[in-house]
């Protein structure tokens, strides 16, 4: 464990989360599910590791799809992710299946394995807009979320629009019908202007107030799962990230979303804009004792056979982090993938990555929380 780590976990105790939750783990009989989960992720990281994710990783991956028991990860390295990722969208509508057609009744299921196998899950949310029904990245109307937040009318289908999320989260219990805590991540990488909700589309205060009245009804819903993660993307300064901060009251985890574009080309902005978002992000951790993570990341291709040990693994170890998630491996788009599978030619150096002590995937985290 590093210095800073140690500091990390003194401060994160001191602040809030050992003092709310109790001194340690002996103490889950009176924690909620959330509770029970930041706990779990806090010893974790306090061990200075860090847990890796996928995002939709057991549902399909690089052509294929829908199977049971298949994921890139578990057939590159014998091992499920420490950390699912899920999404949402579509959820607000009604739907069976989510935007990229994964069946919610297949994500519960899903969710409950990882959750058996001492596994996290985290969720985002590219919904669909209540103003017009259009997808997250439409942001040809510059008032949506202002409506959602001013508008009887449209609060009232914001309002149902939460009550369809609300009811999953409830819906996810475990085998002896507990509740299964996990990581929400609503309204992300805000500080772009590429989804409705970005910073160019809404003021601070109409952001922020979409979040205030998002846990309000969630609240009321009797979700008590959730561990809140806000997440813009790539960060400047301390300032950018706390412009549309909600709240303490509101957040549980602060990350960051820094993908690396360009390959070569690209290598030193990814890795100074990773260093110093993940940077920013640790300080207000431990300033304000959250738990930091690297919330979404990847080269998309893995355009680079030696990018796990050669790029990411030394940001990681220098500006550690709870987990960090890589996004999807579309069936159905050929280039689209983020993380290797079995005949990649990053497979052997993503066998390094698991093996190295800073990583950890799912069979490093024992049993049920
Ligand atoms: C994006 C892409 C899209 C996908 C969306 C939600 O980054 O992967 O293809 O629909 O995420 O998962």
């Amino acid at each position: 464990m590093t210095r800073s780590n140690i500091l990390l976990l003194a401060l994160a105790c001191g602040v809030s989360a050992c003092g709310t939750t109790g001194k340690d783990s002996a103490a889950s009989d009176t924690q909620t599910p959330a509770e029970e989960l930041r706990q779990k992720i806090l010893d974790s990281s306090a061990n200075g590791k860090v847990l890796f994710g996928h995002h939709d990783d057991p549902v399909y991956g690089h052509e294929w799809a829908w199977d049971t028991g298949r994921s890139d990860i578990h057939e590159t390295v014998g091992d499920y992710p420490a950390v699912m990722s899920w999404d949402l969208g579509a959820i607000e509508l009604g739907k069976d299946a989510n935007l990229d057609n994964v069946p919610f009744d297949r994500m519960r299921k899903e969710v409950q394995a990882q959750h058996a196998r001492g596994g996290i899950n985290t969720f985002s949310w590219h919904l669909f807009n209540p103003v017009n029904g259009h997808d997250s990245w439409d942001i040809s109307d510059t008032t949506v979320v202002h409506q959602m937040v001013t508008d009887p009318e449209i609060m009232k289908r914001y309002d149902e629009q939460l009550d369809y999320v609300a009811a999953f989260f409830n819906s996810l219990t475990d085998k002896s019908g507990k509740k299964i805590p996990v990581i929400f991540r609503p309204w992300h990488e805000h500080t772009g202007s590429w989804f409705f909700w970005g910073a160019d589309l809404c003021t601070p205060e109409d952001y922020k107030a979409l979040w205030h009245h998002m846990r309000e009804r969630m609240d009321q819903a009797g979700v008590d799962n959730v561990l809140w993660a806000y997440s813009p993307d790539r960060i400047r300064t301390a300032e950018q990230f706390y412009e549309r901060y909600p709240g303490d009251d509101y957040v549980d985890i602060v990350g960051v979303d820094v993908y690396h574009f360009g390959g070569t080309d690209g290598l030193d902005r990814y890795r100074e804009d990773a260093a110093r978002s993940l940077d920013i992000v640790r300080g207000i951790a431990s300033e304000r004792g959250k738990i930091a993570a690297f919330t979404e990341t990847g080269l998309e291709s893995v355009t680079m056979p030696e990018w796990w040990t050669d790029v990411l693994l030394p940001i990681l170890r220098e500006h550690p982090v709870a987990y960090v998630v890589v996004w999807r491996n579309a069936h159905d788009k050929p280039t689209h993938f983020y993380a290797p599978y079995k005949g990649h030619e990053s497979e052997m150096d993503f066998l390094r990555f698991y093996g190295d002590s800073l990583t950890v995937f799912a069979k490093g985290l024992n049993g049920e929380i």
